[in-house]
């Protein structure tokens, strides 16, 4: 199913004018509007494949109807998101849960709808059918080399398929940690992570990254081996210049100041990039922006002020991807919603005026560096956004036009309704 551009001019065409009224406005209070608007359009965030199937819990998984039943599927979901808000330009995949068999026809097909792989995904947290050793205790921090080789092995393999695909890193999450205080050495845990993982960064391709994923707890309950940004940087330290940090919104204990890990981590030139989502208690991999939307913006903050010190490419710098899966909505509105709130903070940490909270902190003016933030963050930024979806011939609307086009009926008529996506 494609979405046809002319489907789009139409819609966009009833709400042009007011549209046109709403940008004005908008625009009249932003000094470096055309900066914006350029930043803006050159912004793109890549959508996991795993996220294009209704997600679910250990308790159950209610399907919503016409799920994508295979890659090619997937990609062409990502196909409709990118046609309405052209800003998910890219796909991330996950293996083996999205093999690509056939590399050249997969390649064609995304680049026919304008999209590129971003990082590949390893997974050695699951058995797979015909697996020799289990995962059970742990993969590349096992106390058994054997299992330990495999899992290296395996996101060897990773890096093979993402390179016929063009990818250009590996993502790297590991469930490996112990469910009791006892259970594991811990010094010993995270020196084999370190051999481990220093075998596959002997794999990377000249102009490969590898992106360490960290998680405080879940599967595991007493100790997480990756468990902070501490031990993730640790690793990529040692591990050299290809390897650094992958921050999952997600994956921190509740009152974690996110913002200031992301600022460190992009001083030192080891901020790998993002899994975007948003949680209440855990790693609920909530759309992004429906529960913490003012964390996403002094996060986006954090990173606009550093990338611009040091003269970083907002677009290409980092990773920038989302990393969501969804019960109860449909998964294609869903990720519309979380990359319209991820432009959204973007959009509001370009606002804010960099002169005066400098000056604001030299003078230590606490009450008016606040207000320069919340001026910028309670800005309605959203016209903003649809002019550039406009300018690139995107929906003004992307969530309405979804459903005014009845896509998902289509995708039901075409797939049925009792799909089953591979993934979570
Ligand atoms: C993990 C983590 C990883 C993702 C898996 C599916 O919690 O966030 O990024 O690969 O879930
Ligand atoms: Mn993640
Ligand atoms: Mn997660």
């Amino acid at each position: 199913m494609q979405i046809e551009k002319h489907q789009i001019d139409e819609l966009n065409q009833q709400q042009l004018a007011k549209h046109k009224r709403r940008f004005e406005f908008a625009a009249e209070g932003v000094a470096n509007i055309g900066e914006v608007i350029k930043k803006l359009s050159a912004f793109n965030i890549a959508i996991p494949s795993w996220a294009l199937g209704t997600g679910g819990t250990r308790f159950g998984r209610f399907s919503g109807g016409g799920e994508p039943r295979s890659l090619e599927e997937k990609i062409e979901d990502v196909g409709v998101i990118h046609a309405l808000n052209k800003s998910s330009n890219s796909i991330s995949l996950h293996i083996p849960w999205d093999i690509p068999k056939n590399a050249s026809s997969i390649k064609a097909l995304a680049s026919g709808l304008g999209l590129h792989f971003d990082a590949v995904n390893s997974n050695t947290f699951q058995d797979q059918p015909g697996q020799k050793l289990s995962y059970k205790f742990g993969s590349l921090h096992h106390v058994d080399k054997a299992v330990r080789k495999q899992a290296i092995e395996h996101n060897i393999e990773v890096i093979k398929y993402g390179v016929q695909l063009e990818s250009k890193a590996l993502s790297v999450w590991l469930s490996d940690g112990s469910n009791f205080p006892g259970q594991l050495n811990l010094r010993q845990a995270f020196q084999n992570t370190l051999e481990s993982l220093q075998e596959v960064y002997e794999a990377l391709p000249a102009d490969w990254k590898m992106w360490i994923e960290y998680k405080p707890y879940e599967p595991n309950f007493y100790s997480t081996t990756i468990g902070d940004w501490g031990q993730s940087y640790l690793l990529a330290s040692k591990l050299g210049n290809k390897a650094s940090t992958l921050v999952d919104l997600g994956h921190h204990l509740q009152g974690t100041n996110i913002e200031q890990i992301v600022s460190l981590l992009l001083m030192e030139g080891k901020l790998a990039g993002f899994h975007f989502n948003d949680s209440k208690y855990g790693d609920d991999d909530l759309t992004v922006g429906s529960i913490n939307p003012y964390q996403l913006f002094l996060i986006f903050n954090e990173l606009v002020e550093g990338m611009d010190a040091k003269g970083m490419d907002h677009a290409t710098s980092i990773g920038w991807m989302i990393d969501a899966s969804h019960n109860v909505k449909d998964p294609i509105e869903d990720l519309l919603q979380s990359v319209q709130a991820i432009k959204i903070a973007y959009a509001q940490a370009l606002l804010i005026d960099k002169k005066a909270l400098t000056a604001a902190q030299q003078n230590n003016d606490v009450a008016q560096a606040q207000e320069i933030l919340q001026q910028a963050y309670r800005t309605d930024v959203r016209p903003l956004i649809a002019e550039v979806a406009l300018q690139q011939g995107g929906a003004l609307d992307p969530i309405g036009s979804f459903r005014k086009l009845k896509v998902r009926d289509q995708l039901i008529k075409d797939r049925g309704l009792k799909t089953v996506a591979t993934g979570l």
